[in-house]
């Protein structure tokens, strides 16, 4: 049977039309005009219809995307506010040193690398910034800017001409080690003085910069700082629109009418191995999207040569071509010399030949030029990114990688590689940048181009100085303020180092108390940011909702279905906790945000992000090891911690593996805390390592489990093992013979307890029980330690803490923990006897905590036979003995290892 196709407006045939004779003339006068003068020209009519309506308001829906044309018309772009002249010389001088510095340090140090294309497409589109839009951190803290990872070197290059760089840094490029070297990205905890934000592992930029104007507007509401002024600029390659990262939060953006946020994108219509789109068009699907998720769109598609052939594209020939020409084929518009544009883009179609007939064959419409080289459409988006309001903006700029470079490189699908040019190369650039009285032939003669800058006093000098003063400074510019937080003395954490009596809790029920303690705690409170990807019933931080208020810019425009109720659903323009819904990503970028406002802001923020710890490492690590590199400080809580602890959610749930990934990120303080006076301890030693005087980077990541079970108080004394990751919890019991230790961390205490009072009743064994509280820090401290030794032979020995603490317990050693018996083994060089670990390898499932202990062998049986194996192994017992338990407590010797299971 046939069907009618759905029409796109069908929907509209539900809805009356009271004017259904006016409905049918509109509609028969569209069919008239396509009949009387075609699509193209009725395409145009519309289109000024269209934009009419737009103008009255009427709420219809805007396109997904317009024509291949610049956005902003050539009578609407304002007048440029610069020196053109000195400026292009400038900027020739950037694309110079550019190239001259990757070459260089690929011809002292084969291999090291960098990149010269991508700059190169890149160089006008941060010019026009430095000179026009970029503000500095003197008098405000200015914008914040997020490069593109690896156009580096235009950024260096510029720093050079300001005079903030000298020649020994830029020889230094990509060799760190020798003491003035520079940084291959940007990584702040290399340059500290320099790079803000680490940008080049692709997505995280950009996802990092909606949440830093998105915090900008939260210290904002909650009076912290005045952030008004401050502009997130954000530069991406259109190959990095792939990552999801990318485009991930670009909806957050909208929805909070973040206009205090620009991105840029550098399309330069390839990425590393070849045309990003070659058979589409990379703008217009981006137009798409970003207007499909609510932003303003600029696009820079065009140079100012094409502006007088546009303005005369009567018949909309030119149009149409344009839109029929894919990335693949502009790209080869750009590898080819103009000729061939001449011949295969307008030629072939009569009415562009009459278009462009008359004109000399370098005239330079034929070199196809992009508006991503032009500093007038370039300046002009960025104006109407600044003017715009209600939304964040993105600047559509077309770029040619490799752009001024020559045949052999310009635009090349392996121009992305170029890591050095020859001589004769340079001789070309040079006299295509006009530089031939900075550069003579003989300074071309070996491998070391110069270096060029303008001479002091020179036009070109002062004009670049003058223009950074006037914008209040260098940019980029990292300049950490205060970090110092009060402390907030003992109180919040009384009641945790009491213990809970009989009452069973879990740790995640006594960080939830903490938390709300800490958030009323003079000083340190208002700092506080609590952070959950809808999760906070989920860990009992509900409460936080009505005692602190979820943030939301617009308030809350509803009465929430709880109001009534005394845990009712807040939502405030100055709410303290943010509630990202489900995007671990945008969460840790919120955290990122926060942990870093010391640095952007001078004003320290306190985050507390929690979250199920199987989505975090695993899920967002590599955002992660960036907070690492940006010296961000905060806490992250893994709760539902734990492959048997958390026990009904099965495999994609159950963590058994963060602590080893965690273990990974050298800033990085991990602990396993079993008991609720742990939790206060470490947090509040943290507090005082990031916020307190002479602080550290460093950040805090804790395992939190939902078991509950009575929390016993602080063993006097412990305070000082629980923060370096080991302590005696128990004594061993008095009256049997034989002698062992256990380790246990988290909530594996129970197994470890119940073990000990079986080894006592039933083995004869005397069992100590110590809690490993981190061994991340007790294997630092003795690589530390080791290293020391190995390096002072005749200095004073140093012993790992791990191997004096447990100097005094008696082995054989077990370890039992809810994670991965890597976890403990990292400890195992130093552990001062026969060391055995128990714990949980391999793919999680769904059962009961007792089935599945048992499962992974990390039960209390498991403990008790691991001792008894251990003290068979060292010949203080006889293997019938061993055997007998396993046999008593029903353990198949002849199941599958659970890590093959
Ligand atoms: C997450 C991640 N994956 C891969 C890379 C390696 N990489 C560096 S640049 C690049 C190509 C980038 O293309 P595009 O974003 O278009 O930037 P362009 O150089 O064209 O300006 C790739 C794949 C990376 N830096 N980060
Ligand atoms: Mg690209």
């Amino acid at each position: 049977m046939e069907r009618a196709p759905l029409l796109e407006g069908a929907f509209l045939r539900q809805l009356p039309d009271p004017d259904a004779g006016l409905t049918a003339e509109w509609i028969d006068s569209l069919d008239d005009l396509i009949g009387a003068r075609g699509p193209g020209a009725s395409r145009r009519i519309l289109g000024r219809v269209l934009s009419r309506a737009s103008e009255h308001a009427l709420g219809l829906p805007p396109p997904r995307s317009t024509p291949y044309l610049n956005t902003i018309p050539p009578d609407a772009q304002p007048p440029y506010p610069g020196d053109e002249e000195l400026e292009q010389r400038i900027e020739a001088m950037v694309l110079w040193n550019v190239a001259a510095m990757v070459s260089r340090a690929n011809a002292d140090s084969e291999g090291v690398g960098g990149h010269i294309a991508t700059p190169a497409s890149a160089v006008s589109l941060y010019e026009v910034a430095f000179n026009h839009v970029f503000r500095g951190k003197d008098g405000d803290r200015g914008d914040q800017v997020f490069f593109q990872g690896h156009a580096t070197p235009a950024v260096y290059a510029r720093a050079f001409l300001e005079g903030r760089l000298g020649e020994a840094h830029l020889d230094g490029f990509r060799r760190e080690l020798a003491g003035t070297g520079l940084s291959s990205y940007p990584h702040p905890r290399l340059m500290p003085g320099f790079w803000e934000f680490p940008t080049v592992s692709m997505g995280l930029g950009p996802i990092n910069a909606v949440y830093q104007a998105r915090f900008n507007r939260y210290l904002q509401h909650r009076r912290i700082a005045d952030t008004s002024r401050a502009r997130v600029w954000c530069f991406v390659g259109d190959g990095e629109c792939d990552e999801p990262e990318t485009i991930g939060a670009l909806s957050l953006a909208a929805r909070e009418q973040l206009d205090n946020l620009t991105f840029v994108v550098n399309c330069n219509l390839q990425r590393l191995d070849g045309p990003v789109r070659g058979n589409g068009k990379v703008i217009q699907e981006l137009e798409a999207l970003f207007r499909g998720a609510g932003w303003n769109v600029v696009k820079a598609i065009w140079g100012s040569a094409w502006d007088d052939l546009i303005g005369r594209d009567d018949e909309g020939a030119l149009v149409d071509r344009l839109e029929h020409t894919v990335d693949g084929a502009y790209q080869k518009y750009a590898v080819e010399p103009a000729g061939y544009a001449r011949e295969h883009f307008f030629e072939a179609d009569p009415r562009l030949a009459a278009l462009v007939a008359g004109r000399p064959e370098d005239d330079p419409v034929f070199t196809m030029p992009r508006g991503g080289h032009d500093r007038h459409k370039l300046f002009a988006a960025y104006r109407a990114a600044l003017d715009h309001r209600g939304s964040p903006t993105v600047v559509l700029a077309k770029t040619v990688k490799g752009y001024g470079l020559g045949p052999e490189i310009q635009a090349r699908n392996a121009a992305h590689q170029v890591k050095k040019m020859k001589a004769g190369q340079f001789a070309a650039l040079r006299d295509r940048l006009g530089l031939t009285d900075l550069v003579p032939d003989s300074a071309l003669s070996g491998d070391r181009p110069p270096y060029l800058a303008p001479a002091q006093g020179t036009p070109e000098r002062e004009y670049l100085l003058a223009r950074r003063r006037e914008l209040g400074g260098a940019v980029p510019r990292r300049a950490p303020g205060r970090t110092v937080v009060d402390q907030p003395g003992p109180e919040p954490f009384a009641e945790l180092r009491q213990g809970s009596g009989e009452r069973a809790v879990s740790t995640t029920m006594a960080f939830a108390t903490l938390l709300r303690r800490l958030l009323r705690a003079p000083g340190i409170g208002s700092r506080v940011v609590p952070i959950v990807p809808d999760e906070a019933r989920t860990f009992g931080l509900d409460a936080l909702f009505s005692e602190v208020g979820i943030y939301a810019p617009q308030g809350q425009r509803y009465e929430p279905v709880d109001a009534a109720m005394q845990l009712a659903y807040r939502e405030a323009q100055d709410g303290q906790l943010l509630e990202e819904g489900i995007t671990e990503a945008g969460a840790l970028s919120s955290f990122t945000a926060a942990g870093t406002s010391y640095a952007t802001w001078g004003e320290p923020m306190v985050p507390f992000y929690i979250f199920y710890s199987m989505f975090g490492f695993q899920r967002v690590g590599d955002l992660i090891w960036a907070f690492g590199d940006m010296r961000g400080r905060g806490f992250l809580l893994g709760a539902t911690a734990g492959r048997t602890t958390l026990n009904g959610e099965g495999l994609q749930h159950q963590d058994g593996h963060s602590l080893l990934l965690a273990s990974s990120v050298p800033n990085l303080a991990a602990y396993d805390p079993a008991f609720a006076y742990e939790v206060a301890t470490i947090v509040e030693d943290g507090l005082a390592r990031m916020y307190g005087d002479d602080a550290e980077d460093v950040f805090y990541y804790l395992t939190l489990y939902n078991e509950n079970y009575p929390m016993p108080p602080l063993p006097e004394g412990a305070d000082e093992g629980i923060v370096r990751g080991l302590y005696r919890f128990a004594a061993a019991p008095e009256g049997p013979e034989r002698a062992a230790t256990i380790l246990f961390s988290g909530s594996a205490q129970a197994a470890a307890r119940e073990a000990q009072s079986l080894l006592a009743e039933r083995h004869d064994v005397a069992a100590e029980l110590w809690s490993a509280t981190s061994y991340k820090a007790l294997r630092e401290d003795a690589l530390s330690a080791e290293r020391w030794n190995r390096l002072h032979p005749n200095g004073l020995r140093r012993t790992p803490y791990v191997k004096e603490a447990l100097s005094e317990a008696a082995g054989p050693f077990v370890a039992v923990t809810d994670f991965m018996k890597a976890v403990p083994d990292q400890v195992a060089r130093w552990v001062p006897g026969h060391f055995t670990t128990l714990g949980t390898d391999g793919y999680g499932r769904s059962d009961s905590r007792a089935a599945l202990r048992r499962h992974f062998e990390t039960d209390a049986a498991h403990v008790v036979v691991a001792v008894l194996a251990a003290l068979a192994e060292l010949d203080s017992i006889k293997p019938d003995e061993v055997e007998d338990a396993i046999a008593h407590y029903g353990l198949d010797p002849d199941a599958v290892e659970p890590r093959l299971a």
